[in-house]
Formats: C-alpha cells, sequence, structure tokens
C-alpha cells in the first residue's frame, strides 16, 4: 500500500513538473491557451495599468508583443510562428485578412460591451455587421506642426505648403506606404485609394520634390521629436498630435484641405489563436466604458466608446482636432483594401521614395 502511494505522489509530482515547463515554454515561444493570452498591437497603444489591472482580474497571463504597420503585423500572422490571440489591424487589413481567411468570427454573446460603441463606427463597409472586428480607436492622418518654429508668415493648412523651399530639413514624414504615398496622391487631387499607375508615378514624382524639406522618416519617435522641439511639421497620426499635447504646448494639428485619411483600427481573433474565449474576454474589458476612458486618457487617440466620454475631460472630448464633427470626416476618405498586387506597388513606390 505505501509503494503504492508513492509511486502515486511520483506521478503526480512528475505531472506537475511537466505542467510548470510545458506553461514556461509556451509563454517564452508565444503559444498561449491555458491561461495565458498573447496580444499583438501597436507601440504606445495602450495604458500598461490596465494589463495588470486585467492580469489581477482574471488570472490570465498576458504575454505583449508591438508592430509598427500593418503590413509587418500580417506578415508575422501568416507567418504562423506565434500564435497570437487578439491583434490590432486598421480596416483595410481586417478586409485583406478576412480575404485571405486568417481571422475568426467574434461571438457577440461575449462581447456585452459592444453596446458602449458609437453607432457612427459600427457596421463599417470593411467589416460589416463587425463580424470580424470591433473598434479599438479611430483618427485622422494629418500635419502636427509648431508654429513656434515656422518661418516668419508661414500658414500650414494643406499638403503643397509642406513643400515650400523655406521648410528646408523640417518635416518628419510617419514611416507608412499608405500614409506617404496618399500624401502625394491627395496633394495631386487624386484619391488616396488610386490605382492608376500614371498618377501614382506623378505622386512618387512629387514626393521626391519634397526630398530636401524632409528629416527623418520615423515610427513613434516622432512624438519624442517634436516634444523637444527638434522639427517643427510632423506628417503622422492624430493621436500622436494629441499626445504631443500633452508635453509641448505649441504644438498644433490640421486636416489638411485637399483631403485626407479616416482610419480605424480594431481588435480582431487571428485563427491561429489558441484562447478564444479568453480573447473575447479581454476585448470585452477594454471596451468597459471606465477602461476605455482610462486607456484614451493615456493613450491620446480617439475612442470609439461613447460611454467612455463621459469619464473623460471635457476639454478633451470637445477638442474638434480630434473628435471632428461628422461634416469633416465624411470628406475624408477610408483606406480601401486594394488588393495584393497595388499594395505590393504602393510599398515599391515608397521605397523608392526613401530611398531617393
Ligand atoms: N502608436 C500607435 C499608432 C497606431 C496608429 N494606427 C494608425 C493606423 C492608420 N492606418
Amino acid at each position: 500500500m505505501k509503494n503504492l502511494m508513492r509511486a502515486f505522489l511520483s506521478v503526480l509530482f512528475v505531472c506537475l513538473i511537466l505542467i510548470v515547463v510545458i506553461n514556461r515554454l509556451n509563454t517564452v515561444a508565444g503559444f498561449s491557451g491555458g491561461n495565458t493570452l498573447t496580444v499583438f498591437n501597436w507601440g504606445d497603444y495602450i495604458d500598461e495599468e490596465l494589463i495588470d489591472l486585467f492580469e489581477e482580474e482574471t488570472g490570465i497571463t498576458i504575454v505583449y508583443e508591438t508592430f509598427d504597420s500593418n503590413e509587418a503585423m500580417m506578415t508575422k500572422i501568416q507567418q504562423g510562428g506565434t500564435t497570437y490571440d487578439v491583434a490590432v489591424p486598421s480596416e483595410y487589413m481586417v478586409e485583406k485578412m478576412v480575404e485571405e481567411d486568417l481571422l475568426i468570427e467574434l461571438d457577440h454573446s461575449k462581447l456585452p460591451n459592444m453596446q458602449y460603441m458609437d453607432e457612427r463606427f459600427m457596421d463599417l463597409p470593411f467589416d460589416q455587421g463587425n463580424t470580424y472586428s470591433v473598434p479599438y480607436f479611430w483618427g485622422t492622418v494629418g500635419i502636427i506642426f509648431n508654429p513656434t518654429l515656422l518661418p516668419e508668415g508661414e500658414v500650414i493648412s494643406g499638403w503643397n505648403d509642406l513643400w515650400d523651399p523655406a521648410l528646408e530639413n523640417q518635416i518628419l514624414l510617419i514611416d507608412g506606404a499608405r500614409e506617404i504615398i496618399g500624401m502625394g496622391l491627395n496633394s495631386l487631387g487624386y484619391s488616396l485609394n488610386d490605382t492608376d499607375p500614371q498618377h501614382l508615378q506623378q505622386a512618387l514624382a512629387k514626393l521626391k520634390e519634397l526630398t530636401p524639406n524632409v528629416k527623418a522618416i520615423v515610427g513613434d519617435e516622432n512624438k519624442m521629436l517634436m516634444a523637444n522641439n527638434e522639427a517643427a511639421i510632423a506628417v503622422g497620426w492624430s493621436g500622436d498630435a494629441a499626445d504631443i499635447m500633452w508635453e509641448n504646448e505649441a504644438i498644433d494639428y490640421v486636416v489638411p484641405e485637399e483631403g485626407s485619411n479616416l482610419w480605424f483600427d480594431n481588435f480582431v481573433i487571428p485563427k491561429t489563436a489558441r484562447n478564444v474565449d479568453a480573447a473575447h474576454v479581454f476585448i470585452n474589458f477594454l471596451m468597459d466604458p471606465e477602461v476605455a476612458a482610462q486607456n484614451t486618457e493615456y493613450v491620446s487617440y480617439s475612442t470609439p466608446n461613447k460611454e467612455a466620454l463621459k469619464y473623460m475631460p471635457e476639454d478633451m472630448v470637445h477638442d474638434e482636432r480630434f473628435y471632428p464633427e461628422p461634416e469633416l470626416t465624411e470628406r475624408l476618405e477610408v483606406y480601401e483594401n486594394l488588393g495584393q498586387r497595388n499594395l505590393a506597388h504602393y510599398n515599391e513606390l515608397f521605397l523608392q521614395f526613401k530611398m531617393h
């Protein structure tokens, strides 16, 4: 009897060790499942206190990884090395991921906090019925500028102002093919979803003329550079402008008069997810109005959560640069999924511009 007990305890001990080791290996290798959730988000795009709060409340451990472009995110998910449970693509990339059968349908019964989202940001053409995605943050592409560093009399209201020779070496550009080729197209009066090869060549030629004014092509560092007065202008996302303004009150932001991009970043669950239940719990948690308000105050981007606005400072919610009226957003364009060939062409042209 004693021997049997000893054998039983030994087996139990080995099993426990195995469970601990396998869990650890899975976490290190990015395999979730069990009590781990692997989240793939843009850099600087969550209040990390909320990750701690989620872990405390649910007992689920989060493995958190970041990316800096939709294209980088998509490539990593397609490669399949890491099994992400939640990712945050922008609208055209949601459409592309659905097309490539990379996403699972969301279970709306597990996302009761969807009720708090503003209808204006739901059921959009890239994912009708929010079958695969729910919005996380939204915004515009525009010109972030510091009037105190501009040459006297310089007014910034549109894309074409950026070509002024007086702005030599003063402009930071966001490192995004859609954003920068889109700026070239918009500055010529074309749509930022244009795929006409001649129009695209004209946009590239025009962008090359901007080179003397370009100080650098950057990612999230644009915020630090603008906050420290190291450049007068940055072409970037509205939320970055709002964030920089906390550090440097001189900064202003304008949506260019020629037109620009209205974008939406969204939660999705990739087909490779190992912890689909926890993914729903996490997405629902971040849609809780008080959680969303805290996250929005921290991240500074615009929230699509209508109820969250009630918990946020009035001056933030009423700032029309970041919460523009529908009259403005309606004249902006949302990126379309242009298909593999056209997207590759945009990337190629952007590379040519960067190497110029
Ligand atoms: N630092 C977080 C940046 C997230 C911006 N996403 C914008 C995507 C626009 N296509």
